[in-house]
């Protein structure tokens, strides 16, 4: 099964790739690449941080292998991870990079599973000295950029099943302790405090409600579409293992 892993540049894509990837994980590895190799490739040890995507490369399309282990299943998980940088989305890029944008659709068109990763708007930010709210979309601008998301999930997504909805950076986010969410909403073969829908109704209703229309109208879509809302932090492997165990749990599996 295809999924796309998808999210505009400093979202925190690689980061939890990276942590995905450490050996120590519970139901969910990264099979491909190796964490060595996506440390060597992805980590910076003069910056002291993730590599960011090459400029001159607008689309920067990479895959990742992941083996998801449910009750009596083991999934894999083939995933093209993609940067989307806001120029895509303008007419005149899409016309000066015509195989790019083609290769992009391409990948869209034969997903069935999108995991989008969306960072904290402003208003949500934990007020923190070490914190610069600047450096976080306001919550009207994180609308609209939303809004541009709902769009590509509708016309160019037709195979699209499940999307997992990815609020990361969750360690910033105020009132958030990451451990008490993760007792809370962490998954657990036989004894999870909450399913899925209840999951997705308590990260919903804390903070996407600002989107709640647009997430209704995709739920809405004939074809059963599933939106689910997931808090994610690379600080917390629990959180940052759900939503690919919700994919893993309900995604076709082709091999
Ligand atoms: N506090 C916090 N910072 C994060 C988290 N995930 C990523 N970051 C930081 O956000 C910045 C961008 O991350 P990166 O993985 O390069 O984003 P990408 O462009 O989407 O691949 C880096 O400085 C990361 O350290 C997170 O969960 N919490
Ligand atoms: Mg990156």
């Amino acid at each position: 099964m295809g999924v796309i892993y998808i999210g505009d540049r400093e979202t925190g894509k690689t980061s939890l790739a990276l942590e995905l990837a450490h050996p120590n994980h519970q139901y969910v590895s990264v099979l491909y690449p190796p964490y060595s190799q996506l440390k060597a490739l992805l980590y910076s040890d003069v910056e002291g941080r993730t590599t960011a995507t090459d400029a001159s490369q607008s689309i920067y399309d990479r895959n990742l292998e992941i083996e998801v282990v449910v009750p009596t299943q083991r999934k894999k998980i083939y995933t093209d991870w993609i940067d989307t940088p806001g120029e895509i989305w303008r007419s005149s890029w899409q016309q000066t990079n015509p195989e790019l944008w083609e290769n992009f659709l391409e990948t869209a068109r034969k997903s069935e599973g999108v995991l989008l990763v969306v960072p904290p708007y402003r208003e949500i930010i934990r007020k923190d000295d070490r914190i610069d709210p600047e450096n976080f979309v306001t919550q009207q601008q994180w609308i609209r950029r939303f809004d541009r998301w709902v769009e590509f999930f509708q016309h160019d997504c037709p195979h699209v099943k499940h999307i997992a909805l990815c609020l990361n950076k969750a360690d910033l986010i105020e009132g958030i302790d990451l451990k008490r969410e993760a007792q809370q909403l962490a998954y657990h073969p036989q004894k999870s405090r909450l399913n899925w829908m209840q999951r997705n109704n308590y990260v919903f209703k804390r903070f996407f409600r600002p989107v709640r229309s647009q997430i209704a109208q995709l739920n809405q879509r004939p074809s059963s579409l599933a939106v689910k809302c997931f808090i994610t932090s690379i600080y917390n492997r629990e959180l940052l293992e759900l939503p690919w165990i919700y994919l893993g749990t309900y995604l076709r599996s082709d091999t």
